[in-house]
């Protein structure tokens, strides 16, 4: 009897050393920034085209319930709603797409940003494997985190918005999104959607986890945060 009770003291000692160990590295790493020892960053561009560079690890997240983990093999990106034939992608079939590298500053509303070099798929490049449906107006994006937005199927097309799976030459690190990260050109960071799991065309607007609390949808940077 006390023998099983001892048992049962020390499973749950040793539960709760779990527990806490699994939460205090959680908070330490929405917290810190990542290290060149966490990741190989060795490989980090530091400029393009002749712009400078933002270090991997001084660019920040706020994301809103921290960094998620997606698993490189079981990965699939959906994508359903206004398509002739819903697909699922792969990491390695989105990575055999041709692939696109520019330079693009991204700009949180709150007032900080960074400057990266970005190579991804652009959402033309996907959208050619499927036929959209005519009157399909609006792209939603899905996140692995309950995260979502949208942006215009217009916008999206006309300035070849990619999905990046690179930043300065290396793979997306968990934090930044792997495995992609919206690459919303000139709109605030709330529409550059990170580890997204599926893309929705649909035929009306809508709003996201920061819009529906506000947040402009249209979101140009330099344009007003909020809807009047
Ligand atoms: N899935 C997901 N994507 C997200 C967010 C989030 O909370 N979850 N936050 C957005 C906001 S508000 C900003 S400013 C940018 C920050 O991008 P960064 O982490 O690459 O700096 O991510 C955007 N994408
Ligand atoms: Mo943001």
């Amino acid at each position: 009897m006390s023998l099983k009770k001892n048992a049962v003291t020390i499973s749950i000692v040793i539960i709760s050393f779990f527990t806490i160990m699994i939460f205090t590295t959680g908070c330490v790493e929405e917290q810190e920034p990542v290290t060149e020892e966490d990741l190989d960053l060795s490989e980090e561009a530091k400029e393009f085209q002749g712009k400078e560079l933002t270090p991997i690890s001084e660019q920040r997240n706020n994301a809103i319930k921290g960094t998620q983990y997606i698993d490189r093999d079981t990965y699939e990106l959906q994508i359903k709603g206004l398509v002739e034939q819903p697909l699922n992608l792969s990491y390695d079939q989105l990575l055999a797409y041709p692939s696109v590298t520019r330079f693009v500053r991204m700009d949180c509303v709150e007032g900080w940003g960074f400057d990266a070099k970005w190579t991804g798929v652009t959402l033309n490049t996907l959208f050619n494997e499927t036929v959209i449906t005519a009157n399909a107006s609006n792209v939603i994006f899905y996140s692995a985190d309950g995260y979502s937005t949208s942006l215009e199927l217009e916008y999206l097309m006309e300035n070849e918005i990619m999905l990046a799976y690179e930043l300065n030459d290396v793979t997306l690190p968990a934090d930044r999104g792997f495995p992609l990260q919206l690459v919303a050109e000139d709109k605030y960071g709330y529409k550059w959607a990170k580890w997204i799991t599926s893309i929705e065309v649909t035929d009306e607007p809508y709003k996201g986890y920061w819009e529906s609390v506000g947040y402009s949808n249209n979101a140009d940077v330099g344009g007003p945060a909020f809807e009047n």
